[in-house]
C-alpha cells in the first residue's frame, strides 16, 4: 500500500484556525526545565523537516519550575493540567489538540521526535494507535535493569495473557493515535496506568494497533516514576479490567478442588493410597463456598463492566442471554433446601438417640456448605439482576 507524508499546508492555513494540523505533538511535563526547551525544538523541527503541518503542545501538570515558561518560549502552546498525572496531563493535552493524528513524547529527552514521520506513515496507512518498541534499541544507562528485564517484559507480558493485544512494549511513552479513534477508547485513567490502558482499551475496541522499533535515551533531569507504585498502578489497572482472570478462574480453581475434596471424604473413596477425614473435609468446604463466593462476584464485575463501562465480554453476554434470574434462585433455592433435609436427617437421628451424644459431623459440615452456598447463589443472582437493570435504560 502506497504511504505518502503529507506536506504542509500554507503557512496561513496552518497557522489559522487549524483543522489543517495534521499533527499535533503532545509532551506532558512535570518539572521537565532542563529539557523542555530541547525537546521543543527537536519536535518542531522534526515536524518542519518532514514538511508535516503539526503543532506542539505541552500538557504542564503544575510544574513548580520554569518548565511552563520555557516550552512556550521554545514555540510550544502550553495547556495547563492542574490535577498531576501522567494520564491526566495526556487527557488535558488530547482535549487541546486539534491534529488529525496525535504524537506522543516524553519530555526527558528520552525519545526522538524525529521519529514522527514514521509514525505518521502508519497512521496514514490505516493503523488507529502505533506504538513504538524500545525493547531492541535501550542506549546504555537509559533504562534501570529491573524495569528492562523485569518490569517492563513481567507487565507487557501478563496484559497480553490477559488481552491478547500483540504490543511487545505496552509501556513505551512515544507512540501516535488518530485523534477520531479516541472516543473508542474512552480513557480515563489519570496516572502512568494510562499506557496500559490506552493499549488496552484499543486492543477491546478492535482497533488496528502496529508497532515498530525506536531508539530509548538516557534521561536528562530527574525521573518521575516510582518503580514501585507506578508498577503496582499498572498491574491493578490490568486485573481491575479482567474479571475473568481476577476472580472467574481462581474461583473455579478453588471450587473444583473443594468441591472434589468434599465428595472424597464423603465417599469415603481412598485418594493417594490413603483414607481422608474430617479436617480435609473442613479444607474442602472452606474451599467450595470461597469458590462460589469469588465466582458471584466475577459473574457481577462482569455485569458492571457490561452495562456501566461498555466492556462485554463475548463469553459473558452469551451466559447472559441463556441463563435469566430465575435460574439463578432455583439453582440457589435447591442447594439450600438440599443443604436443610441433610440438617434435618442430622436432627431425626438426633431426636432417635433421645437427644444424646452426637457424632454427625461429616454431614453437618456437608449440609452447612450447601446452605450457605445455596443462599449465596440465590441472593448473587438476585444482585446480577439488579445490575442487569441498566440494559433496559
Ligand atoms: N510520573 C509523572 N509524569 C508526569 C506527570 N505529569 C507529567 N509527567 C510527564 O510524563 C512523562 C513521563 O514521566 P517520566 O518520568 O519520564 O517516566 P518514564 O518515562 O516512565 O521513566 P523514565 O525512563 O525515567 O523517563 C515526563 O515527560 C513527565 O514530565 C506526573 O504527574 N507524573
Ligand atoms: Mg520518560
Amino acid at each position: 500500500m502506497s504511504t505518502t507524508i503529507p506536506t504542509r499546508p500554507p503557512l496561513s492555513s496552518a497557522t489559522g484556525a487549524t483543522d489543517d494540523y495534521v499533527v499535533s505533538v503532545v509532551i506532558p511535563c512535570l518539572n521537565e526545565e532542563e529539557n523542555i526547551v530541547a525537546v521543543v525544538t527537536q519536535a518542531r523541527q522534526a515536524l518542519d523537516d518532514a514538511e508535516i503541518a503539526g503543532e506542539v503542545i505541552v500538557a504542564d501538570n503544575a510544574s513548580e519550575d520554569r518548565s511552563a515558561e520555557l516550552a512556550t518560549e521554545a514555540g510550544a502552546r502550553v495547556v495547563h493540567v492542574p490535577v498531576r498525572g501522567y494520564g491526566s496531563a495526556y487527557l488535558g493535552g488530547f482535549n487541546a489538540a486539534k491534529g488529525r493524528y496525535i504524537v506522543m513524547g516524553d519530555a526527558d529527552l528520552t525519545y526522538d521526535f524525529h521519529e514522527i514521520p514514521n509514525f505518521v506513515r502508519e497512521l496514514d496507512d490505516g493503523a488507529d494507535l502505533v506504538m513504538g518498541n524500545r525493547m531492541n534499541n535501550i542506549q546504555p544507562g537509559a533504562m534501570p535493569w529491573l524495569h528492562r528485564y523485569v518490569g517492563n517484559p513481567l507487565l507487557s507480558g501478563f496484559l497480553n495473557v490477559l488481552f491478547r493485544t500483540g504490543v511487545r512494549d505496552a509501556h513505551c511513552g512515544m507512540r501516535a493515535v488518530r485523534r477520531s479513534a479516541l472516543p473508542a477508547m474512552d480513557l480515563r485513567t489519570p496516572g502512568m496506568e494510562f499506557a496500559s490502558e490506552m493499549v488496552i482499551r484499543a486492543s477491546k475496541a478492535k482497533l488496528d494497533i502496529r508497532e515498530f522499533d525506536i531508539q530509548y535515551h538516557p534521561r536528562g533531569g530527574e525521573s518521575k516514576l516510582s518503580t514501585w507504585r507506578d508498577g503496582w498502578r499498572h498491574l491493578r489497572f490490568l486485573l481491575a479490567h479482567s474479571p475473568t482472570h481476577l476472580f472467574l478462574i481462581p474461583g473455579l480453581v478453588l471450587l473444583t478442588l473443594g468441591a472434589l475434596a468434599m465428595v472424597t471424604v464423603l465417599t469415603g473413596v481412598s485418594l493417594f493410597g490413603r483414607e481422608w477425614s474430617i479436617h480435609s473435609l473442613i479444607a474442602g468446604s472452606l474451599g467450595t463456598i470461597v469458590g462460589i463466593q469469588v465466582i458471584s462476584l466475577g459473574l457481577c464485575a462482569h455485569a458492571y463492566g457490561m452495562y456501566f463501562m461498555g466492556d462485554v465480554d463475548p463469553w459473558f453476554d452469551r451466559m447472559r442471554s441463556r441463563y435469566r434470574l430465575e435460574h439463578g434462585l432455583a439453582i440457589g433455592g435447591l442447594l439450600t433446601v438440599v443443604g436443610i433435609v441433610a440438617a434435618a436427617v442430622i436432627v431425626i437421628r438426633w431426636a432417635s438417640q433421645d437427644f444424646g451424644a452426637l457424632s454427625e459431623t461429616k454431614l453437618a459440615i456437608a449440609s452447612v456448605t450447601m446452605i450457605v452456598i445455596g443462599l449465596q447463589v440465590f441472593f448473587s443472582s438476585f444482585l446480577l439482576s439488579i445490575i442487569g437493570l441498566r440494559r433496559d435504560r
